[in-house]
């Protein structure tokens, strides 16, 4: 860690020196600040065994330029004044950008009756105006939408809102004075939708000097409490930043209007429209570029017809299996048939989706997939052929057959992938063997296949689908899944497969 941190310093002289006098310590101070800044809202991953230290200086440098352009600073990759600057600005705890922001993709609440709680009041304020404030930032809402939000008193709220200081109780603790004022969960059962405020912070009626507007900030985490995500058009109230605003006579920026109707479209009792036949939580916006290829025959499921669609199996079905399983872009994906499961570092809930949805050309039903998260690729494979995709985009020349990876052609089919980051290797598995390829040189290696038993402690039958994920393999078969020490090889323990969800 210590020698990281000097390393970055070091950069940091190279570039600045001829330019001011360097303040090591406050140097140092504003790189710890940025790392945690960008961890927080732009996906920023330390490297934490990284040989190769420059590249995570890349990294970050990436990370500095991504939020640069966001805020519509001069992306230039350093950490200058103006970033500085912005970074310090107090701000919402939500990522800028989400790790699967390769699937624009929002949940949303499937009713139109929202109801919501207020757990608790900041003692800033007056209890009435603390009522009016979420009630007008609600309204906000329901004026351009077909939404209706009841307030309930006791018991189980869509959206419950609270207020509390440092850590309370999720993953994302508060910070004290400034910095993040509050943060909101997107619809979902549980803590999804609910709605936390910093007490840290002072709340206050109007837009003063010496406080944080409440009604302005509850406005803009309900927005994310209903679905939407950060704006970059400064302005907007789902800019991520705190905007001193005359909130009398308040009103939406069109751009908050176009973000809330694409997930939810106009208020019903505008005339002009079809309202009957508009499916609320099916935005056409949401639906991948690629031309909409025509439903084929075989049993794919689609979100859009709605007439008997096969039955996704319940998530904790406890006989659930898995035919894939793969991360992408920080998330991990599950697949059955048609079906995906996608489970993200941000949200509790586990996002019901299907392969037409995300990849509309490619057939549904796959053999296994694994991400080499370098080049941002995920392979999958479906007998004896592969496709590569990056996001939703299907690189071009694919598929390819699998005989180009180095198998004979006596091998049909994969049963599962997985890739070692560490040693570059990724493992195919078939039948009671596994073959080990090279990244690097993206080539078979000699000697395999061997014995998946030979090898792996413990695993001794074939194996449906494997990821990699916190430092383990896990090898699924059937309902269990093994959980396996990557360096040693060695069965650790056996879970059921489906218990990344929330059963
Ligand atoms: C909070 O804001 C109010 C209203 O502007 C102000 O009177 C008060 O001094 C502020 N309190 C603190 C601790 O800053
Ligand atoms: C790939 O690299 C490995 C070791 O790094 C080497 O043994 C092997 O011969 C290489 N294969 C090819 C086709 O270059
Ligand atoms: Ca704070
Ligand atoms: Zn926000
Ligand atoms: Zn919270």
């Amino acid at each position: 860690m210590k020698t990281k941190i000097l390393l970055f310093l070091e950069l940091l002289y190279f570039t600045c020196s001829s330019a001011f006098p360097v303040a090591p310590e406050k140097e140092k101070e504003d790189m710890q600040f940025a790392k945690k800044y960008l961890e927080n809202f732009y996906d920023f991953k330390e490297e934490k065994h990284s040989l190769f230290k420059a590249k995570d200086l890349n990294h970050m440098a990436d990370k500095i330029r991504e939020m640069q352009s966001f805020f519509g600073l001069e992306v230039t990759g350093e950490l200058n004044q103006k970033t500085l600057d912005m970074m310090k600005q107090p701000r919402c705890g939500i990522p800028d950008i989400r790790s699967y922001s390769a699937f624009p993709r929002s949940p949303t609440w499937t009713k139109e009756d929202v109801t919501y709680r207020i757990l608790n009041y900041t003692p800033d304020m007056l209890q009435a105006d603390v009522d009016e404030a979420i009630a007008r930032a609600f309204q906000l809402w329901s004026s351009v939408t077909p939404l209706r939000f009841t307030r309930v008193y006791g018991g189980q709220a869509d959206i419950m809102i609270s207020f509390a200081a440092g850590f309370h109780g999720d993953f994302y603790s508060f910070d004290g004075p400034g910095g993040t004022l509050a943060h909101a969960y997107a619809p979902g059962s549980g803590i999804g939708g609910d709605a936390h405020f910093d007490e840290d912070e002072n709340w206050t009626k109007f837009t003063t000097y010496g406080g944080y507007n409440l009604f302005l900030v509850a406005a803009h985490e309900l927005g994310h409490s209903l679905g939407l995500s950060h704006s970059n058009v400064f302005g907007a109230l789902m800019y991520p930043v705190y905007m001193a605003t005359d909130t009398r006579n308040y009103q939406l920026h069109q751009d908050d209007i176009d973000g809330i109707q694409a997930l939810y479209g106009p208020p019903k009792e505008s005339p002009a429209l079809p309202t009957e036949a508009f499916p609320p939580q099916e935005p056409t916006e949401m639906v991948p570029a690629e031309a909409p290829t025509p439903v084929s025959p075989r049993e794919e499921p689609t979100e859009i017809t709605p007439s008997k669609p096969p039955q996704r199996p319940d998530d904790c079905d406890p006989h659930l299996t898995f035919d894939a399983v793969t991360t992408l872009r920080g998330e991990t994906l599950f697949f059955k048939d048609g079906f995906v499961w996608r489970k993200s570092p941000y949200f509790s809930e586990i996002e019901h989706d299907t392969i037409f949805s995300f990849w509309p050309s490619l057939i549904a039903g796959f053999d296994a997939a694994y991400e080499v998260d370098k080049k941002d690729r995920v392979l999958f494979f479906k007998d004896g052929q592969y496709w590569a995709v990056s996001g939703y985009r299907i690189e071009p020349g694919f598929p390819k057959p699998i005989q180009n990876l180095g198998f004979p052609s006596s091998v049909g089919k994969i049963d599962a992938a997985v890739h070692d980051q560490s040693t570059k290797r990724t493992y195919f598995f078939v039948g009671n063997k596994y073959w080990s390829f090279n990244e690097n040189n993206q080539s078979m290696e000699r000697g395999y296949p061997r014995k998946i038993a030979a090898d792996f402690q413990g695993i001794g039958h074939p194996i449906d689908a494997a990821l990699q994920k916190n430092g383990y393999f896990y090898f699924f078969h059937g309902s269990n899944q093994y959980e396996v020490d990557i360096k040693r090889k060695k069965l650790i323990r056996i879970m059921k497969s489906n218990s990344w969800f929330n059963c």
